[in-house]
Protein backbone atom coordinates (compact mmCIF):
# COMPACT_ATOMS: atom_id res chain seq x y z
CA UNK A 1 0.00 0.00 0.00
CA UNK A 2 1.31 3.50 -0.63
CA UNK A 3 2.03 5.34 2.49
CA UNK A 4 -0.29 8.14 2.36
CA UNK A 5 -3.03 5.59 1.51
CA UNK A 6 -1.86 3.17 4.72
CA UNK A 7 -1.91 6.65 6.34
CA UNK A 8 -5.50 7.28 5.74
CA UNK A 9 -6.78 3.57 6.38
CA UNK A 10 -5.37 4.05 10.17
CA UNK A 11 -6.94 7.68 10.50
CA UNK A 12 -10.52 6.22 9.06
CA UNK A 13 -9.97 2.95 11.10
CA UNK A 14 -9.07 5.26 14.56
CA UNK A 15 -12.00 7.79 14.14
CA UNK A 16 -14.81 4.71 13.68
CA UNK A 17 -12.86 3.32 16.70
CA UNK A 18 -13.16 6.31 18.63
CA UNK A 19 -17.09 6.55 17.96
CA UNK A 20 -17.58 3.12 19.18
CA UNK A 21 -17.73 1.76 15.30
CA UNK A 22 -15.69 -0.92 14.20
CA UNK A 23 -14.86 -1.61 10.79
CA UNK A 24 -17.03 -4.10 8.86
CA UNK A 25 -14.34 -6.59 7.59
CA UNK A 26 -15.06 -9.99 7.96
CA UNK A 27 -18.71 -9.55 7.63
CA UNK A 28 -18.73 -9.05 11.82
CA UNK A 29 -21.48 -7.10 12.59
CA UNK A 30 -20.20 -3.32 13.66
CA UNK A 31 -21.15 -1.77 17.16
CA UNK A 32 -22.60 1.74 16.95
CA UNK A 33 -22.20 2.24 20.45
CA UNK A 34 -25.32 5.03 22.10
CA UNK A 35 -25.14 5.98 25.71
CA UNK A 36 -28.51 6.20 27.52
CA UNK A 37 -28.37 8.51 30.85
CA UNK A 38 -31.48 7.82 32.71
CA UNK A 39 -33.64 8.28 35.93
CA UNK A 40 -32.81 5.03 37.55
CA UNK A 41 -32.99 6.68 41.00
CA UNK A 42 -34.09 9.82 42.73
CA UNK A 43 -37.11 11.84 42.11
CA UNK A 44 -37.69 10.70 38.57
CA UNK A 45 -36.47 6.87 38.89
CA UNK A 46 -40.20 6.04 37.95
CA UNK A 47 -39.66 7.61 34.30
CA UNK A 48 -36.13 6.17 34.06
CA UNK A 49 -37.10 2.67 34.28
CA UNK A 50 -40.23 2.82 31.97
CA UNK A 51 -37.68 4.49 29.42
CA UNK A 52 -35.46 1.87 29.57
CA UNK A 53 -37.52 -0.72 28.90
CA UNK A 54 -38.65 1.38 25.86
CA UNK A 55 -34.89 1.85 24.52
CA UNK A 56 -33.87 -1.97 24.85
CA UNK A 57 -37.60 -3.35 23.04
CA UNK A 58 -36.20 -0.73 20.06
CA UNK A 59 -32.86 -1.59 20.06
CA UNK A 60 -33.68 -5.27 19.87
CA UNK A 61 -36.43 -4.63 17.42
CA UNK A 62 -34.18 -2.59 14.94
CA UNK A 63 -31.49 -4.51 15.16
CA UNK A 64 -33.37 -7.67 14.39
CA UNK A 65 -35.17 -6.29 11.48
CA UNK A 66 -31.35 -5.83 10.11
CA UNK A 67 -32.39 -2.32 8.42
CA UNK A 68 -28.84 -0.91 10.08
CA UNK A 69 -26.86 -4.35 8.69
CA UNK A 70 -24.08 -4.63 8.86
CA UNK A 71 -24.75 -2.26 11.81
CA UNK A 72 -25.50 -3.03 15.27
CA UNK A 73 -27.01 -0.67 17.64
CA UNK A 74 -25.30 -1.29 21.05
CA UNK A 75 -26.46 0.63 24.33
CA UNK A 76 -24.81 1.53 27.42
CA UNK A 77 -27.06 2.52 29.92
CA UNK A 78 -26.14 4.86 33.09
CA UNK A 79 -28.07 6.29 36.01
CA UNK A 80 -28.27 10.13 35.89
CA UNK A 81 -29.74 10.15 39.31
CA UNK A 82 -31.97 12.81 38.55
CA UNK A 83 -29.09 14.87 39.16
CA UNK A 84 -26.92 17.80 37.66
CA UNK A 85 -23.53 16.13 39.01
CA UNK A 86 -24.20 12.98 38.37
CA UNK A 87 -25.38 13.82 34.64
CA UNK A 88 -22.46 15.72 33.98
CA UNK A 89 -19.85 12.60 35.13
CA UNK A 90 -22.38 10.42 33.03
CA UNK A 91 -21.99 12.68 29.93
CA UNK A 92 -17.99 12.75 30.72
CA UNK A 93 -17.71 9.10 30.95
CA UNK A 94 -19.93 8.57 27.51
CA UNK A 95 -18.05 10.87 25.67
CA UNK A 96 -14.17 10.11 26.83
CA UNK A 97 -14.10 6.98 27.84
CA UNK A 98 -17.60 4.71 26.19
CA UNK A 99 -16.63 6.57 22.84
CA UNK A 100 -20.60 6.62 22.46
CA UNK A 101 -21.79 7.87 18.33
CA UNK A 102 -24.63 9.94 20.37
CA UNK A 103 -26.29 10.42 23.99
CA UNK A 104 -30.18 9.89 24.70
CA UNK A 105 -31.25 11.52 28.07
CA UNK A 106 -30.95 13.00 30.83
CA UNK A 107 -34.14 12.47 32.15
CA UNK A 108 -34.89 15.74 33.65
CA UNK A 109 -34.70 18.51 31.69
CA UNK A 110 -32.89 20.09 35.26
CA UNK A 111 -30.27 18.16 34.57
CA UNK A 112 -30.10 18.29 31.10
CA UNK A 113 -29.33 22.35 31.64
CA UNK A 114 -25.92 21.05 33.33
CA UNK A 115 -25.31 18.09 30.95
CA UNK A 116 -26.08 18.49 27.17
CA UNK A 117 -23.89 21.64 27.27
CA UNK A 118 -20.40 19.17 27.89
CA UNK A 119 -21.94 17.39 24.56
CA UNK A 120 -22.24 20.17 22.86
CA UNK A 121 -18.88 21.36 23.54
CA UNK A 122 -17.17 17.99 22.55
CA UNK A 123 -19.67 18.18 19.55
CA UNK A 124 -21.51 14.83 20.54
CA UNK A 125 -25.09 14.43 19.45
CA UNK A 126 -27.96 14.05 22.43
CA UNK A 127 -31.21 13.22 21.64
CA UNK A 128 -33.42 13.87 24.89
CA UNK A 129 -36.96 11.76 25.10
CA UNK A 130 -38.21 13.37 27.91
CA UNK A 131 -37.04 16.90 28.08
CA UNK A 132 -39.84 19.27 28.06
CA UNK A 133 -38.74 23.07 29.32
CA UNK A 134 -39.56 24.76 26.57
CA UNK A 135 -36.60 26.85 27.15
CA UNK A 136 -32.65 25.73 27.98
CA UNK A 137 -32.57 22.61 26.20
CA UNK A 138 -32.50 22.65 22.30
CA UNK A 139 -31.33 26.15 21.98
CA UNK A 140 -28.17 25.42 23.82
CA UNK A 141 -26.47 24.04 20.12
CA UNK A 142 -26.86 21.96 17.69
CA UNK A 143 -25.99 18.91 18.73
CA UNK A 144 -29.53 18.99 20.83
CA UNK A 145 -32.09 17.47 19.47
CA UNK A 146 -35.27 16.26 21.49
CA UNK A 147 -38.34 13.86 20.70
CA UNK A 148 -40.07 14.97 23.35
CA UNK A 149 -43.10 17.72 23.24
CA UNK A 150 -42.42 20.96 25.25
CA UNK A 151 -45.15 22.06 27.69
CA UNK A 152 -45.58 24.66 25.53
CA UNK A 153 -46.75 22.28 22.90
CA UNK A 154 -48.98 20.37 25.36
CA UNK A 155 -50.26 22.62 28.00
CA UNK A 156 -52.24 24.69 26.30
CA UNK A 157 -54.42 22.38 24.01
CA UNK A 158 -55.30 20.65 27.44
CA UNK A 159 -56.14 23.67 29.57
CA UNK A 160 -58.42 25.04 26.20
CA UNK A 161 -59.60 21.23 26.32
CA UNK A 162 -60.28 21.12 29.70
CA UNK A 163 -62.43 24.38 30.11
CA UNK A 164 -64.77 23.49 27.19
CA UNK A 165 -65.74 20.28 28.80
CA UNK A 166 -65.70 21.37 32.40
CA UNK A 167 -66.40 25.18 32.12
CA UNK A 168 -64.63 26.69 34.84
CA UNK A 169 -63.58 30.15 35.31
CA UNK A 170 -61.06 30.58 37.77
CA UNK A 171 -58.02 28.37 39.00
CA UNK A 172 -55.15 28.04 41.28
CA UNK A 173 -51.83 26.80 40.62
CA UNK A 174 -49.28 24.55 42.45
CA UNK A 175 -45.69 24.00 41.41
CA UNK A 176 -42.27 23.15 42.32
CA UNK A 177 -39.60 26.03 41.74
CA UNK A 178 -36.70 24.01 42.67
CA UNK A 179 -36.65 22.52 39.35
CA UNK A 180 -36.68 23.43 35.77
CA UNK A 181 -39.47 21.55 34.23
CA UNK A 182 -42.02 22.45 37.25
CA UNK A 183 -40.84 25.92 36.91
CA UNK A 184 -41.20 25.69 32.95
CA UNK A 185 -44.74 24.18 33.27
CA UNK A 186 -45.86 26.59 35.46
CA UNK A 187 -44.58 29.66 33.48
CA UNK A 188 -46.63 27.63 30.68
CA UNK A 189 -50.00 27.36 32.89
CA UNK A 190 -49.98 30.81 33.77
CA UNK A 191 -49.90 31.78 30.06
CA UNK A 192 -52.73 29.09 28.95
CA UNK A 193 -55.01 30.09 31.74
CA UNK A 194 -54.47 33.72 30.88
CA UNK A 195 -55.19 33.30 27.38
CA UNK A 196 -58.37 31.28 28.18
CA UNK A 197 -59.12 34.26 30.49
CA UNK A 198 -59.41 32.12 33.13
CA UNK A 199 -58.73 34.24 36.15
CA UNK A 200 -55.75 32.65 38.72
CA UNK A 201 -56.81 33.13 42.47
CA UNK A 202 -54.26 31.77 43.89
CA UNK A 203 -50.40 30.50 43.62
CA UNK A 204 -48.53 28.30 45.65
CA UNK A 205 -45.10 26.67 45.59
CA UNK A 206 -43.00 23.47 47.18
CA UNK A 207 -39.74 21.94 46.79
CA UNK A 208 -38.96 18.51 45.72
CA UNK A 209 -38.27 17.51 49.25
CA UNK A 210 -41.42 18.28 50.81
CA UNK A 211 -43.84 15.64 51.75
CA UNK A 212 -46.67 17.68 53.31
CA UNK A 213 -48.47 19.96 50.94
CA UNK A 214 -51.60 20.53 53.74
CA UNK A 215 -50.50 24.96 54.09
CA UNK A 216 -50.60 25.19 50.01
CA UNK A 217 -53.17 23.39 49.53
CA UNK A 218 -55.41 25.06 52.08
CA UNK A 219 -54.26 28.38 50.78
CA UNK A 220 -55.70 26.92 47.90
CA UNK A 221 -58.86 25.90 48.57
CA UNK A 222 -59.98 28.70 50.54
CA UNK A 223 -60.18 30.75 47.26
CA UNK A 224 -62.82 28.00 46.00
CA UNK A 225 -60.78 27.74 42.70
CA UNK A 226 -62.29 26.08 39.41
CA UNK A 227 -59.80 24.07 38.87
CA UNK A 228 -56.69 23.16 40.68
CA UNK A 229 -52.91 23.19 38.14
CA UNK A 230 -50.00 21.06 39.55
CA UNK A 231 -46.76 21.41 37.63
CA UNK A 232 -44.88 18.52 39.82
CA UNK A 233 -42.80 15.04 39.35
CA UNK A 234 -44.70 11.79 39.66
CA UNK A 235 -43.65 10.91 43.71
CA UNK A 236 -45.10 14.95 44.68
CA UNK A 237 -47.62 14.68 42.34
CA UNK A 238 -49.21 11.54 44.02
CA UNK A 239 -48.84 12.85 47.55
CA UNK A 240 -50.18 16.59 46.55
CA UNK A 241 -53.66 14.43 44.98
CA UNK A 242 -54.23 12.53 47.65
CA UNK A 243 -53.65 15.52 50.22
CA UNK A 244 -56.02 17.93 47.74
CA UNK A 245 -58.75 15.48 47.95
CA UNK A 246 -58.17 14.35 52.12
CA UNK A 247 -58.57 18.26 52.66
CA UNK A 248 -61.96 17.90 50.56
CA UNK A 249 -61.13 19.94 48.14
CA UNK A 250 -63.35 17.96 44.84
CA UNK A 251 -62.93 20.04 41.81
CA UNK A 252 -60.71 19.29 39.09
CA UNK A 253 -57.41 18.90 38.79
CA UNK A 254 -55.20 19.24 35.73
CA UNK A 255 -51.23 18.02 35.97
CA UNK A 256 -48.20 18.61 33.92
CA UNK A 257 -46.29 16.33 31.99
CA UNK A 258 -44.57 14.77 35.16
CA UNK A 259 -48.41 13.30 36.05
CA UNK A 260 -48.13 11.09 32.73
CA UNK A 261 -46.40 7.96 34.59
CA UNK A 262 -48.53 4.95 35.81
CA UNK A 263 -46.84 4.97 38.77
CA UNK A 264 -48.62 8.70 39.74
CA UNK A 265 -52.10 6.75 39.43
CA UNK A 266 -50.61 3.88 41.91
CA UNK A 267 -49.56 6.06 44.30
CA UNK A 268 -52.44 8.63 44.30
CA UNK A 269 -54.65 5.14 44.17
CA UNK A 270 -58.21 6.52 44.09
CA UNK A 271 -57.50 10.22 44.51
CA UNK A 272 -55.71 9.98 41.02
CA UNK A 273 -59.65 9.63 39.37
CA UNK A 274 -60.53 12.16 37.13
CA UNK A 275 -57.09 14.15 37.07
CA UNK A 276 -56.33 15.49 33.96
CA UNK A 277 -52.83 15.72 31.37
CA UNK A 278 -51.79 16.75 28.52
CA UNK A 279 -49.76 13.85 26.64
CA UNK A 280 -47.45 13.55 23.60
CA UNK A 281 -48.02 10.00 23.39
CA UNK A 282 -51.60 8.88 21.89
CA UNK A 283 -51.87 5.32 23.79
CA UNK A 284 -55.32 4.81 22.36
CA UNK A 285 -53.76 5.57 18.24
CA UNK A 286 -54.53 2.51 15.79
CA UNK A 287 -51.53 3.51 13.66
CA UNK A 288 -49.55 0.30 12.54
CA UNK A 289 -46.19 2.49 14.32
CA UNK A 290 -47.92 2.09 17.60
CA UNK A 291 -49.44 -1.10 17.38
CA UNK A 292 -45.93 -2.91 16.64
CA UNK A 293 -44.65 -0.40 19.57
CA UNK A 294 -47.59 -2.11 21.72
CA UNK A 295 -47.14 -5.32 20.69
CA UNK A 296 -43.64 -5.43 21.16
CA UNK A 297 -43.38 -4.47 24.66
CA UNK A 298 -46.60 -6.68 25.13
CA UNK A 299 -44.01 -9.39 24.67
CA UNK A 300 -42.06 -8.59 26.82
CA UNK A 301 -44.41 -8.05 29.30
CA UNK A 302 -44.30 -4.51 29.64
CA UNK A 303 -47.09 -2.36 30.32
CA UNK A 304 -46.11 0.97 28.23
CA UNK A 305 -46.52 4.52 28.85
CA UNK A 306 -45.81 7.71 27.26
CA UNK A 307 -41.69 7.77 28.20
CA UNK A 308 -41.45 4.09 27.02
CA UNK A 309 -43.11 5.63 23.70
CA UNK A 310 -40.67 8.46 23.85
CA UNK A 311 -37.64 5.92 24.25
CA UNK A 312 -38.81 3.50 21.54
CA UNK A 313 -39.45 6.30 19.44
CA UNK A 314 -36.08 7.72 19.95
CA UNK A 315 -34.02 4.46 18.65
CA UNK A 316 -36.07 4.61 15.88
CA UNK A 317 -35.25 8.49 15.27
CA UNK A 318 -31.34 7.62 15.89
CA UNK A 319 -31.52 4.24 13.23
CA UNK A 320 -33.37 6.55 10.96
CA UNK A 321 -30.32 9.17 11.07
CA UNK A 322 -27.85 6.75 10.75
CA UNK A 323 -29.58 5.79 7.64
CA UNK A 324 -29.93 9.49 6.13
CA UNK A 325 -26.00 9.55 7.08
CA UNK A 326 -25.50 7.30 4.72
CA UNK A 327 -24.85 4.12 7.00
CA UNK A 328 -21.84 6.43 8.75
CA UNK A 329 -21.64 6.40 12.67
CA UNK A 330 -19.69 9.18 13.42
CA UNK A 331 -20.22 11.81 15.73
CA UNK A 332 -21.33 14.69 12.72
CA UNK A 333 -22.89 11.95 10.64
CA UNK A 334 -25.56 10.83 12.80
CA UNK A 335 -26.01 14.82 14.02
CA UNK A 336 -26.68 15.44 10.31
CA UNK A 337 -28.79 12.63 9.99
CA UNK A 338 -31.36 14.06 12.72
CA UNK A 339 -31.91 17.15 10.53
CA UNK A 340 -32.66 14.61 7.37
CA UNK A 341 -35.52 12.59 9.55
CA UNK A 342 -38.62 13.24 7.79
CA UNK A 343 -42.15 12.04 8.47
CA UNK A 344 -40.66 8.83 10.76
CA UNK A 345 -43.59 6.41 11.75
CA UNK A 346 -43.24 5.94 15.01
CA UNK A 347 -45.00 5.36 18.29
CA UNK A 348 -45.74 9.15 18.60
CA UNK A 349 -46.72 9.30 15.24
CA UNK A 350 -45.08 10.85 12.03
CA UNK A 351 -42.05 12.51 13.58
CA UNK A 352 -39.85 15.41 11.98
CA UNK A 353 -37.33 17.90 13.98
CA UNK A 354 -38.57 21.73 13.87
CA UNK A 355 -35.71 23.82 12.59
CA UNK A 356 -34.97 24.55 16.17
CA UNK A 357 -34.26 20.96 16.42
CA UNK A 358 -37.70 20.33 18.75
CA UNK A 359 -40.16 17.70 18.43
CA UNK A 360 -43.20 18.02 16.20
CA UNK A 361 -46.23 15.57 16.24
CA UNK A 362 -50.04 16.09 17.85
CA UNK A 363 -50.48 15.89 21.59
CA UNK A 364 -53.61 14.57 23.18
CA UNK A 365 -55.00 14.73 26.33
CA UNK A 366 -55.81 11.50 28.73
CA UNK A 367 -57.49 11.50 31.74
CA UNK A 368 -57.50 8.46 35.04
CA UNK A 369 -60.57 6.49 34.52
CA UNK A 370 -61.11 3.31 36.45
CA UNK A 371 -57.17 3.59 37.62
CA UNK A 372 -56.17 4.23 33.90
CA UNK A 373 -55.26 6.70 31.36
CA UNK A 374 -57.98 7.02 28.90
CA UNK A 375 -57.31 9.16 25.63
CA UNK A 376 -59.93 11.89 25.75
CA UNK A 377 -61.71 12.57 22.69
C1 LIG B 1 -38.67 17.28 32.37
C2 LIG B 1 -39.90 16.46 32.41
C3 LIG B 1 -40.03 15.38 33.40
C4 LIG B 1 -41.38 15.28 33.99
C5 LIG B 1 -39.84 14.14 32.61
C6 LIG B 1 -39.19 13.06 33.15
O1 LIG B 1 -40.75 16.65 31.58
O2 LIG B 1 -37.85 17.28 33.30
O3 LIG B 1 -38.51 18.00 31.36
Amino acid sequence: MHATGRFFKLVTLAAAASFGAYAAEGGAPTAVKIGAALSMTGAAAVYGGAQKSGIQAAVDDVNGSGSLKPLRLEVVFEDDASKKEQGINVFQRFINQTKVSAIIGPTLSTTATAADPIAQQAKVPVLAISNTAPTGITDIGEYIWRDSLTERQVIPGAVKKARAKLGFKTAGVLYGNDDVFTKAGYDVMKQALESERVQILETQTFAKSDRDFNAQLTALKSKNPGILLVSALADNAASIVSQARQLGYTGPILGGNGFNSPAFIKNAGPAAEGVLVGTSWNSASQDPANQTFRKSMEKRGVSPDQFTAQAYAGVMIIAEAIKQAGMKVGREDIRAGFAKVRDLPTPLGKFSFTPSRDAEHEPSVQQVKGGKFEILQ
